[in-house]
């Protein structure tokens, strides 16, 4: 009885960790001056990780030692994008929990691997209504987690059909991914966490160790999309096609561009992190009443995040600085920010001057030049020799193009050749 009592005050009254407000990136929360890689690594670094993780995202995704991951090779095929031979591979990703002897999880994965040049990189990205909309192609199996309905892509109660099958092919230009020597695999963000308030944990949460039990702090649908997005990269770490020495790539778009930062962060085996118009608590200023703010965001979807975020809805000012806190975490792996002008839900300035700030912490690791913090014109590229992040601000609105994925290959270019 006493132990349950005191259980149920611990939950009740959850001791919240202090984060002071700073103004600046290199100071701890004690109030320590950073000048240092090591000591940003050892000291401010880890604390920021964990404000995250508190506030915002959630405890990062733990399942149950039992569990092991596991791949089979579905299927694959020889295709040709173009004059471009590319090797389709279909793998199933498998987790079974050992104790249990049974499958407790079942990811498909698409992946794709240009065949007669040597592998420049690989872009693991997830995909918002299943692999089949990517392309055409009659071998990429449905995905069967729930999809959010749209009729755009063709989806019906909440599956897809035959007729959604390359709906959102403008998003991949696969043959030109391929033609450029890099290869792709992508998983539906919706296996490892459904993209709906009350399916949320049908994915990898319900097996979360967090999430277990009453928590705030556990974690939300982004944490379990950027989990889904390092267990990709653990499952292509095996792959007898793919040599471990290709650079690993996380890329995302919208709410899977704040995933793939969330990704890049709490797993430094990505080589390199790309953000294509996250926006609100992905590359955005949150502190600039500029687009979507907490309140919007947590009201729309409170599931994202841990719900602790919700603290700070019509509180920025309780935020401990702002979201180049996070984009500095990737350093001083190669970061990538994308905006598009159109698109000032996602304040495009405001992911602007994130990436600028964060500089700051590339300037430790090495004598990098230092933009000056002006936001650059329209289809003008920050894509520098020996600058270690690069930006782009694109025409038009809310999207990832073409003109995108050729800014995140060149970029790619110029740090891995
Ligand atoms: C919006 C949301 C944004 C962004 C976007 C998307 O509704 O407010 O934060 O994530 O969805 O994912 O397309």
């Amino acid at each position: 009885m006493k132990g349950n009592l005191l259980f149920f005050l611990l939950v009740v009254f959850q001791v919240n960790a202090i984060f002071a407000q700073q103004d600046d990136l290199l100071t701890t929360f004690q109030g320590h001056k950073i000048n240092s890689a090591l000591d940003w690594e050892m000291e401010r670094r880890a604390e920021i990780l964990y404000y995250f993780e508190q506030e915002i995202y959630g405890m990062q995704v733990k399942i149950p030692s039992s569990f092991v991951l596991q791949r089979r090779l579905v299927m694959q095929e020889e295709v040709h994008y173009g004059t471009t031979s590319v090797l389709h591979q279909e793998w199933s990703l498998v987790w079974r929990d050992t104790l249990k002897g049974r499958i407790q999880m079942e990811v498909p994965m698409t992946l794709f691997i240009p065949r007669e040049q040597a592998v420049k990189g690989v872009f693991v990205s997830l995909n918002f209504y299943g692999n089949a909309t990517m392309d055409t192609l009659k071998s990429i199996p449905f995905n069967t987690a729930y999809i959010p309905a749209n009729e755009k892509f063709k989806i019906v109660n909440h599956q897809l059909t035959e007729a959604s099958r390359g709906t959102s092919a403008w998003r991949w230009p696969i043959a030109e991914i391929m033609a450029s020597g890099y290869a792709l695999a992508t998983c539906y963000a919706g296996d490892f966490a459904p993209d709906h308030r009350a399916h949320f944990r049908k994915g990898v949460l319900q097996f979360d160790v967090h999430s277990r039990r009453f928590n705030r702090h556990a974690s939300g649908a982004i944490g379990a999309w950027a989990w889904g997005l390092n267990q990709m990269m653990t499952a292509l770490e095996k792959s007898p096609t793919l040599s471990k020495s290709v650079p690993r790539i996380v890329v995302g778009h919208s709410r899977l561009g704040k995933a793939a930062l969330w990704a890049g962060v709490t797993d430094s085996r990505w080589d390199m992190v790309i953000s294509n118009n996250s926006g609100c608590l992905g590359a955005a200023q949150s502190k600039r009443p500029v687009g979507e703010d907490v309140y919007r965001i947590t009201k729309r979807f409170p599931y994202w995040f841990a719900r602790r975020c919700r603290h700070y809805a019509k509180h920025e000012e309780r935020l401990a600085l702002d979201q180049q806190m996070l984009l500095a975490l990737v350093a001083p792996r190669p970061l990538y920010v994308a905006s598009a002008i159109q698109d000032e839900w996602a304040d495009p300035e405001g992911e602007y001057l994130s990436w600028c700030y964060a500089q700051e912490v590339y300037a430790l690791y090495a004598k990098s030049p230092k933009t000056p913090c002006q936001f650059p014109a329209v289809n003008q590229p920050q894509i520098l020799t020996g600058l270690p992040i690069g930006y782009h601000v694109r025409k038009g609105d809310h999207d990832i193009t073409m003109y995108d994925w050729k800014r995140f290959m060149e970029f790619g270019d110029l740090h891995f050749h």
